[in-house]
């Protein structure tokens, strides 16, 4: 018997090291590569030459508590003043693109385009141009989280006004930074902000996520009309969706529909509109029974009219996605009715086994074979689109610098999306590790690391130092591949 178990786990470990043999493709020659970072989680300055507050910083300052080590991001990295030092570690790491956001507030204190804040503007001018002159392609995100507080005092993103406000700054942005930036993102994972990410702020489930993400689908395509079609500029313009390959717990037809009905419901939310036009009809139907049945009298999905269907359809240039792991999926019976929710309308129930590779944050689990699963249904749901990971990455609660578990981490989800690129024909453009340098991981606080750099954030001069994986990555954009002994 102990003989018997002994050969299953030899040929066990034989068969998994062989499907897990890291793929040694080169990448393609124009393959872009590069790192993420975002405006509050490593500028600091928080209230330096005129910036005014954001939601971020409210969030902190009011409620300490909130944030796991009771900090805040007034410093972090202190990027606002040592982004030249952040260009020459980009330039050490040899990526061809940079990954940052504006920081609404640094640029109009007051969220509106009659009172720009000039040193800010500067700022930002003097990053691109600084990235240009080291032939870095910045890569701009124009919303990561940080609403102008004077927005939020009107409702934020809920107020249907938001579309406006965020059309006034999208234009702001395109004409003070379109002429050196060629790819933009309008908002950084809405699914995110939406649910979970609401944070302190008060919002009712089953309902203001749903007038969220409708708020943001239309101020994300407003922006693109006015890109291509006003301004008539020649760049790219996208929206980053996120979330998780949601892997069917068996193959029975009720879990591998659970499955669809996840991906849809996530995904499909905002993918659905921008592809096909309209929201998931899954989705559609749900909410709309649910709401019913609650007593409402319309879906409390926001049915888009069809002036809003043709509005949002077609207007993403390419498919940002982030993504870091995966969930198992399940059908589990109908919830009973009552108080409205999301989590109900979806109706299924994911989870995460407990024998996968743990790291510093709890949703996070080392999954790298779902990115080939998520990248291939992303290519036959949306008829192949390009894609550019916008977000992937690993984090410990450490920083430390011989950090085998993230280099580990890139090589083998690299792995699997060179496999999606060789064996499904996938057409990935590009990655971005998230992050360039360890920083304030919102919720999380300092406890979380996600950087290929170490900032020593007790240490005033906020010293960057190159971790074990910085040297792994820089060896795989220059070899533009995974392994020594490279194929062609
Ligand atoms: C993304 N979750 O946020 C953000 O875009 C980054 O700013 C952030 O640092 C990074 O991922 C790592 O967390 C997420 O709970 C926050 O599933 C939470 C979740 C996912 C992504």
């Amino acid at each position: 018997m102990s003989l018997l178990i002994f050969l299953v786990l030899i040929l066990s470990i034989g068969a998994s090291s062989a499907s897990n043999a890291t793929n040694n493709k080169r990448f393609p020659e124009n393959f872009l590569w590069g790192c993420g970072t975002s405006a509050y989680q490593i500028e600091g300055g928080w209230n330096a030459d005129g910036k005014g507050p954001s939601i971020w910083d409210n969030i902190t300052h009011e409620n300490p508590n909130f944030i796991k080590d009771g900090k805040n991001a007034d410093v972090s990295a202190d990027s606002y003043h040592k982004y030249e030092v952040d260009i020459a570690m980009l330039k050490e790491l040899g990526v061809n693109f940079y990954r940052f956001s504006i920081s609404w507030p640094r640029v109009l204190p007051t969220g509106f385009p009659d009172n720009v804040n000039q040193p800010g503007v500067l700022y930002y001018k003097n990053l691109i141009a600084e990235l240009r002159s080291n032939g870095i392609e910045p890569v701009v995100t124009m919303y990561h989280n940080d609403l102008p507080q004077t927005l939020q005092d009107r409702d934020g993103i809920k107020n249907p006004d938001f579309v406006d406000w965020f059309a006034q700054y999208s234009r702001f942005c395109f004409q003070t930074f379109g002429d050196d930036v060629h790819y933009w993102l309008t908002i950084n994972e809405p699914y995110v902000a939406c649910t979970i990410g609401f944070y302190s702020v008060v919002y009712v489930d089953g309902i203001d996520d749903y007038v969220c993400m409708k708020n943001f689908l239309l101020a994300h395509a407003t922006a693109w009309h006015i890109y291509h079609e006003e301004l008539k500029m020649k760049g790219k313009v996208g929206i980053v969706l996120n979330s998780n390959w949601f892997e069917p717990e068996t193959n029975s037809t009720e879990d591998l529909e659970a499955s669809e009905r996840t991906m849809q419901f996530i995904w499909g939310w905002l993918g659905h509109p921008l592809y096909k036009g309209d929201y998931p009809e899954i989705m559609k139907i749900r909410v709309a029974n649910r709401s019913k049945l609650e007593g409402y009298n319309q879906s409390r999905i926001q049915e888009l009219t069809s002036e809003e269907i043709a509005f949002a359809k077609g207007t993403n240039d390419f498919f940002a996605a982030n993504t870091y792991t995966t969930s198992m999926v399940k059908r589990i019976p109908e919830a009973p009715i009552g108080t409205p929710s999301h989590n109900k309308d979806l109706g299924v129930e994911s989870y995460q086994p407990s024998n996968w590779q743990s790291t510093g944050l709890d949703w996070l689990k080392v999954v790298p074979w779902g990115m080939r699963k998520l990248l291939k249904w992303i290519k036959n749901e949306y008829s192949n689109p390009p894609i550019l990971i916008t977000e992937n990455g690993y984090a410990d609660s450490t920083g430390e610098l011989e950090d085998t578990s993230r280099m580990n981490y890139i090589r083998d989800y690299l792995s699997y999306i060179r496999d999606a690129m060789e064996y499904d024909g996938v057409n990935v453009i590009g990655y971005s590790y998230w992050s360039l340098m360890d920083n304030f991981e919102w919720v999380s606080g300092y406890t979380a690391k996600f950087g290929v750099i170490n900032v020593n954030f007790t240490d005033p001069e906020r010293t960057r130092t190159r971790k074990l994986s910085s040297y792994y990555y820089e060896k795989v954009i220059r070899n533009r591949c995974l392994v020594d002994d490279c194929q062609d």
